[in-house]
């Protein structure tokens, strides 16, 4: 924990997102016993010991199905079980509220959207009453929960875009307001496509702090208030906003991740364990065999489809790479009840198909996918020993992949092929370090496999050294700190002119 995090003694902290840190589950169908799901990766695994810390609460969507069984009255749980240290406040949704909410407004409309992807928006009416509403048990659940003159509310998400206004609608002029988007934002010319265009920033606007994580979506931001948003006014220099009555901070902060845990997963039994087994199973074990490896949730966005258009063509004007490295694409199957992901991922299967039955041969599988879901030793494992891995992302707010798969080369040998249009590569340490790729180039992409997988010793090792040193730096907690930092410096400057 870093000296911001300290500071937030006497603060109220609030985290609110869609997803909940713990689930509860019943252990099996004709069971009454309730198991509980702890947080995994990323930013829930990260914020958990904080809310430990700091006593908070956090308010998120009950999605478990004995969660609502084993709610008390006013539908909090203290977490963790075994050492219980924070209320988790759980909001209730029928199915047709995930419908219309989830797989609705904000995975057929929003993520698309920001993700520039338009043809495959759906904004309806149902799905945007719908948002509405939820954003508003949202905002109601966390009212509850502020008290005291220290409430420092966290939003994450475009799931809660509404919430922040809602919040203060409802007469909560104190609380400190932050919110974290951790999907792009597109400039105008997309936005604009948007039929709630106004409302969403007039959402987001009651926040204090505004955060994205990188420069570009600040600045295609603050370009859509600007030319979106009557009776807003933008500060270029401070990158700030006045709108009605009330000031915006808003600034990139890069999120990171706990770089020090994965190498030392990476080190661990279990990830040898899984990496043998693999490696024997898929004859990898031999040296002359590379491994390539993907890891992505199954989303359009991921250009997961590219990549296999980029081995083919790879395959086919250079036999002389068939049988010298296989590709492994760990692949989590994600919003399957939206047409669109359906077809993605029959596409996927198809494309693993065509390659394997084009180029494979009876000692030799160039394809391997991998459906089910791994523990985080044996993904370490697994990315330890990739020779290479594609992030190949058409867009991506970060990719915490590509700082994962750093993290856990501590033999700092392999290299990271990277999409310019990850937000990861918007940091120059990544652009000077990676192969940088354009996904839609197919050739480009193509020859850049060829050239990572041909790379020399020297030259990898000096590139994964100086990306290693940058993913400890700018790990989980110095994002958290900065965080908070933003915060802390808005508390008090906003207390310093109360005061004057
Ligand atoms: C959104 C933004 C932004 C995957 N398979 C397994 C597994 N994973 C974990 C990875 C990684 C996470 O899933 C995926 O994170 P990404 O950052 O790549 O992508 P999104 O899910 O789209 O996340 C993205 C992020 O939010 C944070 O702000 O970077 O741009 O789209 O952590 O490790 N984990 C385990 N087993 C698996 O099989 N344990």
């Amino acid at each position: 924990k870093g000296a911001a995090t300290d500071s937030l003694a006497g603060v109220n902290l609030l985290v609110v997102s869609n997803r909940q840190p713990y689930r509860h589950e019943f252990a099996s169908a004709a069971d009454e016993e309730v198991v509980v799901e702890r947080p995994t990766g990323g930013l829930t695994a990260g914020l958990d010991p904080v809310m430990q810390s700091t006593e908070g609460t956090w308010i998120a969507w009950g999605d478990g199905e004995a969660d609502e069984a084993v709610a008390d009255d006013d539908d909090c749980v203290v977490v963790p079980p075994e050492d219980p240290a924070y209320t988790l406040r759980r909001i209730w949704l029928d199915e047709e509220a995930v419908d219309e909410y989830y797989y609705g407004y904000s995975n057929q409309g929003l993520w698309p959207l920001c993700h520039s992807a338009l043809t495959k928006t759906r904004f309806s009416q149902r799905f945007w009453d719908t948002y509405r509403a939820v954003n508003e048990r949202f905002a109601a659940a966390v009212a509850e929960q502020c008290a005291g003159d220290r409430s420092w509310v966290w939003f994450h998400d475009y799931h809660l875009a509404l919430a922040p206004r809602m919040l203060r609608d409802r007469g909560e002029s104190e609380a400190l307001l932050a919110h974290f988007w951790h999907i792009p934002w597109p400039g105008p010319d997309v936005y604009q496509a948007c039929p709630q265009r106004r409302e969403l920033l007039d959402g987001l606007l009651a926040n204090d702090l505004l955060g994205f994580h990188v420069d570009r979506y600040v600045e295609n931001f603050l370009d859509c208030v600007e030319d979106l948003l009557e009776g807003a006014v933008v500060d270029r220099e401070n990158d700030a906003v006045r709108y009605d009555g009330h000031r915006t901070l808003v600034r990139a902060f890069p999120m990171g991740v706990d770089a020090e845990r994965i190498d030392r997963q990476s080190a661990s039994d279990e990830a040898a364990g899984f990496w043998w087994e693999f490696a024997r199973e898929h004859d990898l074990v031999d040296p002359e065999r590379q491994l390539v490896l993907g890891v992505d949730r199954l989303d359009y966005a991921k250009g997961i489809l590219e990549r296999f258009d980029a081995l083919e063509r790879l395959w086919e004007n250079h036999p002389e790479w068939r049988g010298r490295f296989t590709y492994v694409q760990k692949g989590t199957e994600t919003r399957t009840g939206i047409r669109e992901y359906q077809e993605y991922q029959n596409r996927i299967e198809e494309a693993v198909e065509r390659l394997n039955e084009r180029f494979g041969t009876d000692d030799w599988r160039p394809v391997v996918p991998l459906g089910e879901r791994l523990s985080e030793e044996a993904l370490a494992g697994l990315y330890r020993h990739a020779d290479v891995a594609l992030v190949s992302s058409i867009r991506d707010g970060m990719n915490l992949v590509a700082k994962e798969y750093v993290a856990a080369q501590r033999d700092v040998d392999g290299v990271l092929v990277l999409s310019r249009h990850a937000g990861a590569h918007d940091e120059p340490t990544f652009a000077e370090n990676v192969l940088t790729t354009d996904p839609l180039d197919t050739d480009e992409f193509a020859e850049t496999i060829r050239t990572a997988l041909s790379l020399p010793r020297e030259e990898r090792r000096q590139r994964m050294e100086r990306l290693r040193r940058h993913v400890r730096t700018y790990d989980l907690s110095w994002w958290m700190d900065a965080v908070f930092e933003a915060m802390n410096a808005i508390e008090s400057e906003s207390r310093r002119l109360h005061d004057r």
